[in-house]
């Protein structure tokens, strides 16, 4: 029944199914089902644990909650030729992602570059699906997002202030995988504290301090009472500050602190804004897209050749294992998952 690792093993196909059928237990529409378990099903496949089923367990605690639409339809407003805003109307993300990225793709190839504000959301998904939907029409991308207000600001802050504010980008690459890297601004996403503690693991110094503001290993200690730290110091902060302006006042959104006062500790899915743009490598250029891609694949070489690994590159790899070996579900997961259909 279990492999080596003590996971499941299921055909891609099997764990979309299993992911959809707790979404339509759960009351959501086919539409929202069927986007959600697109996205919970590639971060499994692509052993991006933080975000792929375990996720289910929150999207459907969120659920019970009664203030997210399981069946809201995203409503499009077509702004300005270059901006697209989706109004996911007290919904998940990922169908209003949907519908806006036809948008967005087709104003940037129109126009250059272009703007999606996705509104009213309820946001619990990696960004990284979002940005390979628009490599693989050739365009480059950057997406970004608040969530609930538990990180500190650098510089001697103990209140928690920003999201985890995660910031992703794309950059198509000619028969091979996109660029692409998605990381939080915090030190390291919430959702992998919250595995450390699942598993009862230490997390890594530097990513969280308690409720003193004392460093702390402790993952219950950061999230009961504490805070967590941001990557790179002022850097993640400064960059957090940015994501929280951009994805929230910028496109008439809240930020992480409204978001967590609006929860109002129920430990729900953050609510607020994303913003994804989107750029075309036609319209930009200068007309010579065959130097461009070579001085691009230059540089990416230059990386690789010696040593240092693209991001992406150990998703992707474990993408190619799930779909020929099966996608490893860890098997006290797989069946908390299953247990959500009783
Ligand atoms: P990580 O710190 O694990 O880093 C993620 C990125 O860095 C990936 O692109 C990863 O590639 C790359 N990377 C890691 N190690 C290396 C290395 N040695 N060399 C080169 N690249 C490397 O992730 P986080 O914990 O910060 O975030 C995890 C996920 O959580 C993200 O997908 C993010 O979108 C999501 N998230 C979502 C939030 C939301 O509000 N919706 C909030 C916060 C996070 P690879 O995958 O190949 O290892
Ligand atoms: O892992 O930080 C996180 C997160 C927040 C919302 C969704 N994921």
């Amino acid at each position: 029944m279990t492999d080596e690792s003590g996971c499941v093993r299921l055909p891609v196909e099997a764990v979309h199914d299993l992911a959809f059928r707790v979404l339509r237990h759960a009351g959501m529409s086919e539409p929202h089902a069927r986007a959600i378990a697109d996205v919970v099903t590639a971060g499994q496949r692509d052993d991006c644990q933080s975000h792929g089923l375990y996720r289910l367990l929150i999207i459907t605690h969120t659920l019970r909650q009664g203030t997210v639409s399981g069946t809201a339809t995203p409503v499009v407003h077509d702004r300005t030729p270059a901006v697209v805003a989706v109004d996911a109307c007290s919904a998940f993300s990922p169908l209003a992602f949907e519908v806006g990225s036809r948008h967005l793709a087709e104003k940037a190839r129109t126009v250059g570059i272009a703007a999606l504000a996705i509104n009213n959301c309820y946001h619990f998904s990696a960004l990284w699906p979002e940005i390979e939907t628009l490599t693989a029409q050739g365009l480059a991308a950057m997406a970004m997002t608040p969530s609930h207000a538990w990180v500190t600001p650098f510089g001697g802050g103990t209140r928690p202030t920003f999201g985890t504010n995660p910031m992703a980008f794309g950059w198509p690459r000619p028969d091979r995988f996109p660029y692409v890297f998605d990381f939080a601004t915090s030190a390291a996403a919430r959702g992998e504290i919250e595995l450390h503690r699942r598993a009862g693991r230490p997390i890594p110094p530097g990513w969280g301090v308690d409720h003193a503001g004392h460093p702390t290993t402790d993952p219950d200690a950061v999230i009961n009472g504490g805070s967590m730290l941001t990557f790179g110091g002022h850097k993640g902060s400064a960059l957090s500050t940015m994501i929280e302006l951009l994805a929230g006042p910028l496109i008439g959104d809240l930020t992480s602190l409204d978001s967590l006062e609006r929860d109002g500790g129920a430990g729900g899915t953050p609510f607020h804004g994303e913003l994804v743009i989107a750029f075309s490598p036609a319209l930009l250029g200068l007309g010579d897209t065959q130097g461009d891609t070579q001085r691009a694949e230059r540089l990416f070489d230059a990386i690789v050749d010696q040593g240092a690994r693209l991001p992406s590159q150990r998703r992707f790899a474990a993408r190619e294992r799930s779909l020929k070996e099966g996608v490893p579900i860890p098997l006290d997961l797989y069946h908390e998952v299953k247990a959500l259909l009783d």
